[in-house]
């Protein structure tokens, strides 16, 4: 007997999903995920200046602010073919950085975890057996009897006057599925609550150098808007560049002692979950961290791997690599537009269309991007496995380090393939993590010595020619591979498509009927209580979805 369940709204993500599973014999055997609020910010763009177009698509999304402004800025200055000066790829490589360390740190602890770790249960722990437990795992300074003795007891008084706060309404406590002892579950509450201060004070890197945050203000088609005169208050000065490097130090500690102990730990605790979730194993990312000023060469590498063999790597080298550009595509059969389309992006058309939520036709407002015609998974995991298969060092290390932890607690070897699992993207997330965290030491080295020689540029002007060109603007965002392409003419946005991370991972069913990453990860996922699929939710949650960016429209006719 089947029984199809409906989660709706699925909460702790960020914009609107819906997520409906067949289950049979307690384990789900098909699943359709559709965004349910249509958005209209791409009709925006049209006929605007190119050089505004950040500011806009910026507004998208209020987690990711930086990336869209980022990638629209890029691939206006692609279409442009301008170089920008090192100055401003260090500045920008510094926001990336320091924003994907704050929303790596802020999905695992503040939006994922909750899943895993049964917070009241933390209220019988015995604070010495949990400084000892953490004290074998992490050197973190915090990792104290007292600190967790004082975090039990601040939170006691939450419990005993009914005042659970952001707990309350949203948590799967004393579920069957949750396996930690009070002790584990502790610390875990204990790190949530010190995560809620580091992934504030790393922001305050994107807020430094953007102006604010969230939306910075500091970009440009062509730059950045970062006077630098090392002795002026009101510019980018030694002193505020020595306050980059100082949260940088602090943060650092968090992430590797902390956040990337955790993230191994609670994968190790749940060890079985390795086989669940692995879903669409094609994977995509995209080369990050420019170095040069034409934006060619890059720090970290980024490519395609087929059927999860990483034998099959293939990098991508820049944004003018036309395996990338032909490959992208978008097909709107079983989303809410008009006909049945597949079109690039440059091509790209959207005529809104709503019908009733009908699972063999149209069910979503996400289109389904395909790579080459394939559903590919996007995000932290495909860019570590693609970073790992390149030979990157620290993306080695880190990987190393987290399999050799987890199976030292587990006590059984777990090899580089359990990461094709629900799990295995929180792990890869904390690795992303941490050598996102050596990347922002590099790029402020690099910044620094940049300013030393005496190079104070943070800006060429751009100039538009006459008639139509086209450009793509590509950023590894937390989530995976963005993309922009605007098409620009005579200086005027003609068309503008972005295709997002969560559009890829959150995608319905393409046109060959195959099903998006989401959807394909939790087939065979165990149910034991379709009240509350707490399991349906933890393989759905380890994607970081994000509605508000998945889902954009762009009409041709205006209408
Ligand atoms: Ni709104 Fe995003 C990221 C983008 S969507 S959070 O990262 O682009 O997956
Ligand atoms: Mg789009």
């Amino acid at each position: 007997m089947s029984k199809v369940i409906t989660i709706d709204p699925v909460t702790r993500i960020e914009g609107h999903l819906r997520v409906d599973c067949e289950i049979t014999g307690g384990h789900i055997s098909n699943a359709w995920s559709s965004g349910t609020a249509f958005r209209g910010l791409e009709i925006i763009l049209k006929g605007i200046d190119p050089r505004d177009a950040w500011l806009f698509t910026q507004r998208i999304c209020g987690v990711c602010t930086t990336v869209h402004g980022l990638a629209s800025v890029r691939a206006v200055e692609n279409a442009l073919k301008i170089e920008i000066p090192l100055n401003a790829q260090f500045i920008r490589n510094l926001i990336i950085s320091a924003h994907s360390v704050h929303g790596h740190i802020v999905h695992f602890y503040h939006l994922a975890s909750l899943d895993w770790v049964d917070i009241p249960s933390a209220l019988n722990a015995d604070p010495s057996k949990t400084a000892r437990l953490a004290a074998r795992i992490s050197n973190w300074h915090l990792n104290s009897r007292q600190h967790f003795k004082e975090v039990q007891d601040r939170f006691r008084v939450f419990v005993e006057t009914g005042q659970l706060g952001v707990f309350a309404g949203d948590g799967h406590w004393g579920h069957p599925e949750m396996k930690l002892r009070p002790e584990e579950n502790l610390l875990f509450v204990a790190h949530y609550l010190q995560a809620l201060d580091y992934q504030r004070k790393i922001n305050m890197v994107v807020a430094i150098l953007g102006g604010k945050t969230p939306h910075i203000q500091n970009l440009a088609v062509g730059g950045v808007a970062n006077p630098i005169y090392l002795d002026s208050q009101s510019s980018l000065n030694m002193e505020r560049l020595f306050k980059i490097k100082s949260i940088i130090d602090e943060v650092g500690d968090f992430v590797k002692e902390v956040y990337f102990v955790d993230a191994c730990a609670i994968s190790a605790f749940y060890a079985d979950w390795f086989k669940y979730g692995a879903g669409v194993t094609n994977y995509l990312s995209v080369p990050e961290l420019p170095l040069d000023t034409k934006g060619t060469v890059f720090e970290l590498p980024g490519g395609y791997i087929e059927n999860g063999d990483l034998a099959t790597f293939r990098p991508i080298r820049d944004p003018f690599d036309e395996f990338f550009i032909d490959g992208v595509k978008e097909t709107v059969k079983h989303s809410w537009y008009k006909e049945d389309k597949t079109l690039h992006p440059w091509e790209g058309e959207t005529d809104p269309h709503y019908t009733e939520f009908m699972v063999d036709e149209k069910y979503s407002w996400s289109k389904a991007p395909t790579f080459h015609g394939k559903p590919v998974q996007v995000g932290p995991l495909a860019n570590v496995l693609a970073m790992y298969a390149a030979g990157h060092t620290a993306t080695k290390k880190y990987t190393d380090s987290a399999l050799a932890t987890i199976s030292n607690i587990v006590g059984i070897n777990v090899p580089l393939n359990a990461l094709h699992s629900t799990p295995g993207r929180h792990v890869a997330k904390a690795v992303r993590c941490a050598v996102m965290y050596e990347t922002l030491h590099r790029q402020w080295e690099l910044l620094i010595d940049n300013i030393g020689k005496g190079d104070r540029d943070s800006f060429n002007p751009p100039e538009f020619p006459a008639g139509e060109i086209r450009g793509v603007g590509f950023h590894e965002a937390p989530r995976g591979v963005l993309s922009h392409w605007p098409v620009i003419d005579g200086g005027k946005i003609k068309n503008f498509q972005i295709v997002v991370p969560s559009t890829f991972n959150m995608a319905p069913r393409n046109e060959k009927g195959e099903l998006g990453p989401c959807e394909a990860s939790l087939i065979g996922t165990p149910v034991v209580d379709s009240n509350t699929p707490l399991e349906a939710l933890r393989t759905i949650r380890s994607f970081d979805p994000c509605m508000a960016c998945a889902i954009h429209v762009v009409d041709l006719d205006k209408k």
